[in-house]
C-alpha cells in the first residue's frame, strides 16, 4: 500500500529520525522561536475552529478556550480501535506509536479485534512491555454474528467491523464513562490528551465530538444520482471520535442508531458506507448531540482542498512554492513548532498514502518516521506515574537490573534476558487446511538472508514458519522486498514472524522458538534458513510420516535429513538421491561440515546411508546437530544460547534425555548454500572470552539437565570433555 520511491523515503525517514535524536532534544523546550511558534499553533487552532463561519451554532462556545484543560496528571485515558486482519494489526502498531510518542498520561486501549488481530496483537503488546499502557480485548467475531450489528447490509470495504464503532456504549465496561475512538489509519502528532482535554467543552447535550467531513460527498451530487446518505452539511468523519458513554446509554444510543439506520435502509438498500453513515444520520436528527472538533483533530488527507485549508489556516506556517513547509519545519517530530498545526492525520482513503496533495509528502514522512520509528524506545516510564507492567515484566527488569557489568559475560546474559518484540503473521497468512501428516519448515533469518526466500519457497512447496530478526526500519523493507516478488507474494501458507533486533548477539534460539511456536501443522522440519531441501522433501516426508504411523506410535520419533553443503555458488541442484550421489563422488558436494566439523553430523551415517533402502536407527552421540522432523510439541530451544555455538546440539540433547528416537531417511537431503561467515561466528573465533563464556553456559546447561533428567542425564555430562569444545 506504500508508494514506489518508498524506500527512498524511508532512508531519508531514517536519516531525519538520527538527526532528529541527536538534535531533538537541544531544541526541545528551548528554541524562542519555537515557543513562539507553537503558541502561534495553539492561536492556530482557534482560527481553524471558525473556518467556515459556523454552522452548528456550537463551536464557538466550544473553541474559545483553547488553551487546553490538560487532564490531571497520570489520569488514565482510554482509547477503542476496531481492527480486523493482518494488514490492519500493522497499522494499529503505528498508530500507536505515534501516540505513544507524544502521549504523557497512562493509557487503557480497548481493542475490537478478530481471532487474527487479537493473536497478532496480544503478542504484540505483551512482549512491548510499554509502562503505562493497559490492554483490554473484545471479541468481534462474536459481535459480528450476534444481534447487534449482523442485521445491516452492508458494502463499504471495511465491512462490518466498522459498524462495531457504533456499538461501543454496549460493549465497554459499563464503568467507562468516555473514550476516544480512532480508525487504524490515523497518525498522531501531538499529545492524545489535548484531545481528550476537549472532552471539558462538551455542552450537557453534547455525547459526539467529530470533525467535520471535508470532501463534498454528503452535499450530494458528485454525479448523476449520487444520492448520499442524509446528513448535516458536509456531514461528519468518523475516523476520530470523541464519545461520551456514560450519556449514550442513558440518551437510549443504541435504540436511537438503529432505528435510524432501519429508517433510511427501507430507501437505500445498504449502507454504503458503514458506521459513518449511520452516525451522520443520527446526527442530522439530532445535531444537539454533536460536538464539532477543531478540524486539525481529523485532517483527512485525500484529494480536497479542505483538508489543506484546515492545516494552512490550522498553522503559522510558511509554505514555500514547491509544497515544502518552513525550514523550522523540516523535523516533522519531537519539535512541537513543527507538527504544522496538525493534530491527528487521517490517511482516509483506500488509496492511503498515495494521495495527490501538495503537502502530502510532509505528513507521508511523519508517517514513514513513526513506520520506521524504533518501539522499544518508548518502553520509556512515565515519570510519576505507576507503570502497571505485569509482575514478570517488573521480575525481568530486576534481573536485569542485577546483572553485573564487570563479569566478562554480562553481554550475554543480558542478552538472555531481553524480551523482544514480536509481530507474529505480520503479512497476510492462510494456513492450509489441517492435514494429519502435513509439516512446517521451521526457520529464522535476519536481513542478509532475504535473498534466500525465493529459492526456499521453489524448493518447499508446504507451510513455513519463518522468524525475522529485524528493526523497525527494515521490516518495512522485507515488506516491500516480499511486495515486489511474485514468487513470495503469491505464497500466503508462509507465516512471517519479525522479531525486533536488540542488543548486539543474535538470539538464535529465541527466534527459532518464536517460529516453532506459530507452527501449525503436527509436523515441524527443524531447518536453517541457509538450506534448501530436496524438491521432493516435503512430499516424501509426509508420505514417511503416514508409512511410519508416526502419530499411532507410543515411541517419540524424530526423522533425521541428510545434511550436505556445496562450496560453489553456482550449481544445479540434484533432483534424486541418485543425482546427489554423483555429485558427492565428483567432489562437487560434501557431506555437512565434514571439514571443520564432522562430528555435528558423522552418527547419521553417511556410508549406512547410501546404501539405505528403509529408515534406520542412530544413537545420540556427543555434539550431535542433524536437521530434525518433529511432532510440533517438541521441546523448545534453550534460549541462553545465544549468538554462535551449541544451540542446537542442545536441542538434540533434549530430544535424546526425552527418549525421542532418532531414525535418518533413506531419500530425504538437504543441501547448505555458501553465504559469507555471520558477525557471531567471526566472534567466535576470535574472542577467548566468547569462547569461554559459551563453555560457561554448556556447563550450566548439563546442571540443569542433571537436575531434570536425573542420573539419566549423566551421559551427556561424561561425554562433555573441555576438549571438545567447538572450535
Ligand atoms: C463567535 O464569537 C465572536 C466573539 O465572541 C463573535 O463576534 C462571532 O460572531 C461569533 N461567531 C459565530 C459564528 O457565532
Ligand atoms: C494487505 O496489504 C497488501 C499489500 O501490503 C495487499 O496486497 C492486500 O490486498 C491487503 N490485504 C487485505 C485483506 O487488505
Ligand atoms: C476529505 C474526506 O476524507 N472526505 C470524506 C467524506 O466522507 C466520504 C464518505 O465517508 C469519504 O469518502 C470522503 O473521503
Amino acid at each position: 500500500m506504500l508508494p514506489r520511491g518508498r524506500r527512498r523515503a524511508l532512508g531519508a525517514a531514517t536519516l531525519l529520525l538520527l538527526v532528529v535524536v541527536v538534535v531533538g532534544f537541544f531544541l526541545f523546550g528551548r528554541d524562542p522561536e519555537c515557543e513562539r511558534r507553537e503558541l502561534g499553533r495553539r492561536d492556530g487552532l482557534q482560527a481553524a475552529a471558525t473556518l467556515d463561519g459556523d454552522p452548528y451554532g456550537s463551536r464557538n462556545r466550544s473553541t474559545s478556550n483553547l488553551q487546553p484543560l490538560l487532564p490531571p496528571k497520570c489520569e488514565l485515558l482510554h482509547v477503542a480501535i476496531v481492527c480486523a486482519g493482518h494488514n490492519s494489526s500493522r497499522e494499529v502498531i503505528t498508530l500507536v506509536k505515534s501516540v505513544l510518542f507524544y502521549r504523557k498520561n497512562p493509557l487503557h486501549l480497548h481493542l475490537v479485534t478478530d481471532a487474527v488481530a487479537r493473536s497478532i496483537l496480544e503478542t504484540h503488546f505483551r512482549t512491548w512491555m510499554v509502562p503505562a499502557v493497559a490492554i483490554r480485548f473484545y471479541d468481534a467475531e462474536e459481535l459480528k454474528a450476534g444481534p447487534l450489528i449482523s442485521w445491516i447490509p452492508n458494502k463499504h470495504y471495511s465491512g462490518l467491523y466498522g459498524l462495531m464503532k457504533l456499538v461501543l456504549p454496549s460493549i465497554l465496561p459499563l464503568s467507562l464513562a468516555r473514550v476516544v475512538v480512532l480508525d487504524t489509519d490515523v497518525t498522531f502528532s501531538s499529545d492524545i490528551a489535548e484531545l481528550w482535554a476537549l472532552f471539558a467543552h462538551f455542552s450537557d447535550k453534547q455525547v459526539i465530538g467529530l470533525v467535520e467531513n471535508q470532501s463534498d460527498w454528503y452535499l450530494g451530487n458528485l454525479w448523476k444520482n449520487h444520492k448520499p446518505w442524509p446528513a448535516l452539511g458536509r456531514g461528519f468523519n468518523t475516523g476520530v471520535i470523541l464519545l461520551r458513554l456514560d450519556r449514550l446509554r442513558q440518551s437510549g444510543w443504541e435504540q436511537m442508531w438503529k432505528l435510524m439506520a432501519k429508517r433510511e435502509l427501507l430507501t437505500l438498500q445498504a449502507t454504503s458506507l458503514a458506521d459513518q453513515d449511520v452516525f451522520n444520520a443520527v446526527i442530522k436528527e439530532h445535531p444537539e448531540l454533536v460536538h464539532p472538533l477543531p478540524c486539525v483533530w481529523n485532517v483527512q488527507l485525500s484529494d480536497h482542498t479542505l483538508a489543506e485549508r484546515c492545516y494552512l489556516e490550522a498553522a503559522d506556517l510558511k509554505v514555500s512554492g514547491d509544497g515544502r513547509m518552513g525550514d523550522c519545519c523540516s523535523l516533522p517530530i519531537l519539535n512541537p513548532c513543527c507538527s504544522s498545526g496538525t493534530q491527528v492525520i487521517h490517511w482516509n482513503s483506500p488509496k492511503k498514502l498515495r494521495v495527490k496533495n501538495k503537502h502530502a509528502e510532509f505528513f507521508r514522512n511523519l508517517h514513514l518516521t513513526f513506520l520506521g520509528y524504533d518501539g522499544k524506545l518508548l518502553r520509556r516510564e512515565l515519570f510519576g506515574c505507576p507503570s502497571q507492567l505485569p509482575p514478570e515484566a517488573e521480575q525481568l527488569q530486576q534481573a536485569m537490573a542485577q546483572l553485573d557489568e564487570a563479569e566478562p559475560c554480562f553481554e550475554f546474559r543480558q542478552q538472555q534476558l531481553t524480551v523482544h518484540r514480536v509481530h507474529i503473521t505480520f503479512l497476510p497468512h492462510r494456513p492450509p487446511p489441517p492435514r494429519p501428516h502435513d509439516v512446517t519448515l521451521v526457520a529464522q533469518l535476519s536481513m542478509d538472508r532475504l535473498q534466500m526466500l525465493e529459492a526456499l519457497c521453489r524448493h518447499w512447496p508446504g507451510p513455513m514458519s519463518l522468524a525475522l530478526y529485524l528493526t523497525d526500519a527494515e521490516a518495512q523493507q522485507f515488506l516491500h522486498f516480499v511486495g515486489t516478488s511474485p514468487v513470495l507474494s503469491a505464497r500466503k501458507d508462509v507465516a512471517y514472524h519479525v522479531v525486533y533486533r536488540e542488543g548486539p548477539l543474535y538470539p538464535v534460539n529465541q527466534l527459532r522458538n518464536v517460529a516453532l511456536a506459530q507452527a501449525l501443522t503436527s509436523y515441524v522440519f527443524l531447518s536453517d534458513i541457509d538450506f534448501l531441501p530436496a524438491y521432493s522433501l516435503y512430499d516424501y516426508l509426509r508420505a514417511s510420516i503416514e508409512q511410519l504411523e508416526l502419530s499411532s506410535l507410543k515411541q517419540k520419533v524424530a526423522l533425521v535429513v541428510p545434511a550436505f553443503e556445496t562450496l560453489h555458488y553456482r550449481f544445479s541442484f540434484p533432483n534424486s538421491k541418485a543425482e546427489l550421489l554423483t555429485l558427492l563422488d565428483a567432489g562437487s558436494l560434501h557431506t555437512f561440515r565434514y571439514h571443520e566439523w564432522p562430528q555435528g553430523h558423522a552418527p547419521t551415517d553417511y556410508a549406512r546411508w547410501r546404501e539405505a533402502q528403509a529408515p534406520y536407527r542412530v544413537q545420540w552421540a556427543a555434539d550431535y546437530e542433524p536437521y530434525v522432523v518433529v511432532p510440533r510439541d517438541c521441546p523448545r530451544y534453550d534460549p541462553r544460547f545465544v549468538g554462535f555455538g551449541w544451540n542446537k546440539v542442545a536441542h538434540i540433547i533434549e530430544l535424546d534425555a526425552q527418549e525421542y528416537e532418532l531414525l535418518v531417511l533413506p531419500e530425504a537431503f538437504s543441501i547448505h548454500l555458501p553465504h559469507a561467515p555471520s558477525l557471531d561466528i567471526s566472534r567466535f573465533r576470535s574472542s577467548p572470552t566468547y569462547r569461554d563464556c559459551l563453555q560457561a553456559f554448556k556447563e550450566e546447561f548439563h546442571q540443569d539437565l542433571s537436575r531434570r533428567y536425573g542420573a539419566a542425564a549423566l551421559k551427556y555430562l561424561t561425554a562433555l570433555q573441555p576438549s571438545q569444545s567447538r572450535a
